[in-house]
């Protein structure tokens, strides 16, 4: 009789354990991006407010980008109103450019940004507004650090280049090109890989930069005309697999 309880115990502990290691969560902070950029900041960022009816945002809190973002973009669950709007503030100056836009589906709204903004932490102060007339505010920050840039692959002499999608990578992870050029990613893996824009779900930071699901051997093109910098990341593997491309 004690033999079969000891049995019994023995066979709960190996698949407990198997279901534990399997099952884990993957990271602790999986929203934010795994690369070189963050580990070498050394800005500290406020606690973020987030609104009513607030999903996500790019470039993501606490971030710290090796260039300007091209745009900020917030997403909501709700539609979006006018009078909503974005403000990327640095020491008391709005490095926003033009008006904030709200996307077809009223579910996200946008904002460019200076491509020539200096290095330092941003705050994005926004009001989002409701048909009904309601506003509500929040804010989140990032930073720049152009320094960030020596760490990523310089192909800024090309007209073309190729990023492998290879052992659930992108290949290389972190590169320069300069405007006009055309980045073909090939998926070299027998998995399913997706190119997408931040953040994720929403993938609204450049909403050109989504492709469809791609399988080994298949690829995707997209040519660069805007300064600034892109985070991006395969949604099938949006922990572990994300990338970014300068234009400069
Ligand atoms: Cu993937």
């Amino acid at each position: 009789m004690n033999r079969v309880i000891i049995l019994i115990a023995a066979v709960a502990v190996v698949f407990g354990g198997g279901y534990l290691l399997l099952n884990r969560p993957s990271s602790p902070t999986p929203a934010i991006n795994t690369s070189s950029q963050e580990s070498s900041s050394s800005a500290s960022f406020a606690t973020p407010k987030k609104s009513a009816h607030y999903e996500s945002n790019a470039p993501e809190h606490a971030l710290t980008l090796a260039g300007a973002p091209v745009n900020v973009v917030i997403n909501f669950n709700f539609d979006l109103a006018k009078p909503s709007e974005i403000k990327i503030e640095k020491d008391g100056k709005d490095y926003g450019v033009g008006e904030t836009v709200i996307d077809g589906n009223k579910l996200s709204m946008r904002r460019n940004m200076d491509p020539n903004s200096p290095d330092g932490t941003y705050t994005v102060f926004y009001n989002a507004c409701w048909p009904d007339r309601t506003c509500h505010d929040g804010h989140f920050q990032f930073a720049v650090d152009k320094n960030l840039k020596s760490s990523f692959e310089d192909m800024t002499d090309k007209k073309e280049v190729t990023i492998s999608m290879s052992q659930i990578k992108f290949v290389p992870m972190d590169i320069k090109i300069n405007k006009g050029t055309r980045v073909t990613w090939v998926n070299d893996d027998e998995a399913e890989h997706y190119v997408n824009t931040d953040s994720h779900p929403a993938h609204t930071y450049y909403p050109n930069q989504n492709s469809k699901a791609l399988k080994k051997g298949d690829s995707y093109s997209l040519t660069f005309s805007t300064f600034g910098i892109y985070p991006y990341h395969c949604s099938a593997h949006e922990a572990i697999m994300n990338g970014y491309i300068i234009v400069e």
